[in-house]
């Protein structure tokens, strides 16, 4: 028989309703005892009196038998009134009558233990519960939806008509089967290896979804950097004054466009310095360039034609428009008054640079690392199948390797540990 886990499943602190769930082979006997009446059949809320040590609760109860539940257990929820006292009392009670305290994750891992979702599903859900934006939420939502695994599983499937395509041209050499030939399973492994490449190329979108776009704004003193950075974010954030060398520290703030999250790093201004302290600033500002996806080069000089040298894609941003008049824009190019808060046009521009508005439509995003990592190493795995002159029980262990990597992703070969890991990101109760 397993433990019987009890946790509060919504969010602690002062609120209208909070449910206490309880999920185990004991969870309706140890409801019974302080729940009355208990509801008499499954699925069906039911009014009643919760008797803790301290008080008596008017709450409602529910109960879903194994394996028709969330965990795949018997499981009862209570329905009590919000805030911390009343839940804690209900926690309470359902420990004194023989539950104990769950884990983080833990009802989500028995859900996994017991085949109600794999590792992609669990993964999903922590997507939706912290995403930010609806796209990061979306993108959980069809992991939860099995998106992903549904084209692993097809994937795999491949690779195991390979796979058993030359266990058996191994292990009956002799007889006349019809068995495809190195072609057509090199055939078939290049699809696959293509099929990959399609999956892993969303997770530069699916970077965008999850994190947003990490936006560097970088020139020389007294450009505007500061007025800008304020100007994106419609707010009076960083210090604005007419002396050089204003900003010392790098500033982040995030602001959301069209629901993707903009994240803006203001930094100090490039210049020769024998200032300590600014040279320091000066350092942190490269750097927050070098990890940014994309910088804002300014300037306030309409006929600068100076470039940030950097790998990343610049935008060139020819400030003070109102002072200096507008300048000739190339590519990546804009004119505009900071000050005047012209900024929608460069929020448009970086929002079409990552082509976010793809998102909407896209079925798939890789949003997860591990994800990522997996794929990458499966598409590594076939392309050495491919290129090695190898004997045929090699090829087939090559081909059983991939089809393991891919099987990590969703949880049929994943080890233990992944599968704890994955499990302790979860919220208490859920
Ligand atoms: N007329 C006009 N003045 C601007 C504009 N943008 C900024 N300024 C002025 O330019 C001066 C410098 O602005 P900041 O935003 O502090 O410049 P910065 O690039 O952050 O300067 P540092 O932090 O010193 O590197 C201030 O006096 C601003 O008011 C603009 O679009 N038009
Ligand atoms: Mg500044």
């Amino acid at each position: 028989m397993n433990s019987t886990i009890v946790a509060l499943s919504t969010a602690r602190g002062r609120s209208a309703i909070a449910v206490v769930r309880m999920s185990g082979d004991n969870a309706l006997e140890i409801a019974k005892k302080f729940f009355s009446p208990f509801p008499k059949q499954p699925n069906l809320l039911k009014v009643g009196t919760l008797r803790t040590k301290h008080f008596d609760e008017h709450a409602m109860c529910v109960y879903f038998c194994a394996p028709h539940s969330y965990t795949g257990e018997n499981t009862v929820e209570f329905h009590c009134h919000g805030g911390t006292a009343v839940s804690n009392a209900v926690v309470e009670t359902c420990l004194e009558h023989g539950a104990v305290m769950a884990q983080n994750g833990e009802f989500s891992k028995r859900a996994f233990i017991n085949g109600k979702q794999n590792l992609t599903n669990a993964e999903g859900i922590i997507e939706m519960i912290d995403a930010e934006t609806a796209s990061a939420a979306k993108a959980g939502a069809n992991l939860l939806e099995n998106k992903l695994g549904k084209r692993i599983v097809e994937l795999q499937d491949v690779l195991l008509d390979a796979i058993s395509a030359s266990e058996a041209a191994l292990d009956y050499p002799e007889e006349d089967l019809e068995l495809p030939t190195a072609e057509s399973v090199a055939q078939s492994l290049q699809n696959v290896v293509a099929q990959l490449d399609g999956i892993i190329a969303t997770s530069a979108l699916g970077k965008v979804a999850k994190y947003g776009i990490d936006v560097a704004i970088v020139g020389a003193p007294n450009v505007g950097k500061s007025s800008l950075l304020n100007a994106l974010l419609g707010q009076d954030r960083a210090i604005v004054s007419g002396i050089e060398g204003t900003t010392r520290d790098t500033l982040t703030e995030s602001v959301f466009y069209r629901d993707i999250k903009f994240n803006f790093v203001d930094t100090a201004g490039l210049r020769q310095t024998a200032d300590e302290i600014e040279a320091e600033g000066i350092r942190r500002a490269k750097c927050a360039a070098d990890k940014a996806d994309v910088v804002l080069y300014v300037t306030d000089d309409p006929t600068d034609q100076s470039t940030y040298q950097t790998d990343k894609p610049v935008i060139k941003i020819f400030n003070k428009s109102d002072l200096f008049g507008k300048a000739e824009c190339g590519k990546n190019q804009l004119s505009i008054s900071a000050k005047g808060g012209e900024v929608e046009e460069l929020k448009q521009m970086l929002y079409d640079m990552f082509d976010a508005g793809d998102i909407e439509t896209s079925d798939l995003l890789i949003t997860n690392q591990r994800h990522l990592g997996c794929l990458k190493q499966a598409r590594q795995q076939l392309q050495q199948v491919l290129q090695a002159t190898v004997t045929l029980d090699v090829v087939s262990s090559m081909i059983r390797s991939a089809w393991e990597t891919l099987g990590e992703i969703t949880g049929t070969s994943a080890e233990e540990d992944i599968i704890n890991r994955i499990y302790s990101k979860f919220c208490l109760g859920k």
